[in-house]
C-alpha cells in the first residue's frame, strides 16, 4: 500500500479519471476536482458513529463529522480504500460496506480558506469494534443515535462538517 507520498484520482467534471496529485499538495484555495469516499460506521445498537477531526488536520480541524472520510489512492477500488481508512483513522474492522449515495459531489471552503472539492460516493458499513483512534486523524468519538444526530446537524449545521451536513439532507430526501 503506498502510503508516501500518498496520491490521489483527479476527475474530469463528468467524473472521468484525468490523472493523479500528491494529496499533500491538492488542497490549496483552488483545488481540483478528485475522488474520495464518506463512510458513515454503525454498531449493533443502530447508533451511527461521528468522530472529531483532530486539531492538527490541516482543512476543518476539530470539526465533528461523520465516521471518516479518505481519498482512494490511484487503481484502488473504493471498498478497499474504505477498508484501510477504518483501520488507519479508527482502528476498526468493518463489514456490510455499501454504497448509500452514489452520486454525492460537493465543494465546501474551510475557515482557512482551503478548498475541497471532491466526488465522494457515500457508504455506510457496520464494526463490532471499540474505535481507538489515531490521533493523527480523530480527536474524540461518540456513539449516537442517527434521529438525534439529524436532529443536531439539521438545527446547526456550522457545528458539524459542510459535507455531512449536505449528505444528511440528500439521505432524508431518498
Ligand atoms: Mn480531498
Amino acid at each position: 500500500m503506498t502510503e508516501f507520498p500518498e496520491q490521489v484520482v483527479l476527475l474530469s467534471d463528468t467524473g472521468e479519471h484525468i490523472g493523479v496529485a500528491d494529496k499533500a499538495l491538492v488542497h490549496t484555495t483552488d483545488t481540483a476536482l478528485h475522488l474520495a469516499f464518506s463512510c458513515h460506521v454503525y454498531n449493533a445498537d443502530g447508533h451511527v458513529l461521528v468522530t472529531r477531526r483532530a486539531l492538527g488536520k490541516i482543512t476543518w480541524p476539530g470539526v465533528w463529522t461523520n465516521s471518516f472520510c479518505g481519498h482512494p489512492v490511484p487503481g484502488e477500488n473504493l471498498a478497499d480504500a474504505i477498508t484501510r481508512r477504518a483501520q488507519h483513522e479508527l482502528g476498526i474492522t468493518i463489514s456490510d460496506v455499501s454504497v448509500v449515495l452514489p452520486d454525492f459531489r460537493y465543494r465546501a471552503i474551510d475557515s482557512s480558506g482551503i478548498v475541497e472539492n471532491e466526488i465522494c460516493p457515500v457508504y455506510r458499513a457496520v464494526t463490532a469494534d471499540t474505535p481507538a483512534p489515531n490521533p493523527d486523524e480523530v480527536a474524540e468519538f461518540e456513539w449516537v443515535d442517527p434521529h438525534s444526530l439529524h436532529t443536531a446537524v439539521a438545527a446547526t449545521p456550522f457545528a458539524f462538517s459542510p459535507w455531512l451536513g449536505w449528505q444528511l439532507q440528500q439521505l432524508d430526501a431518498q
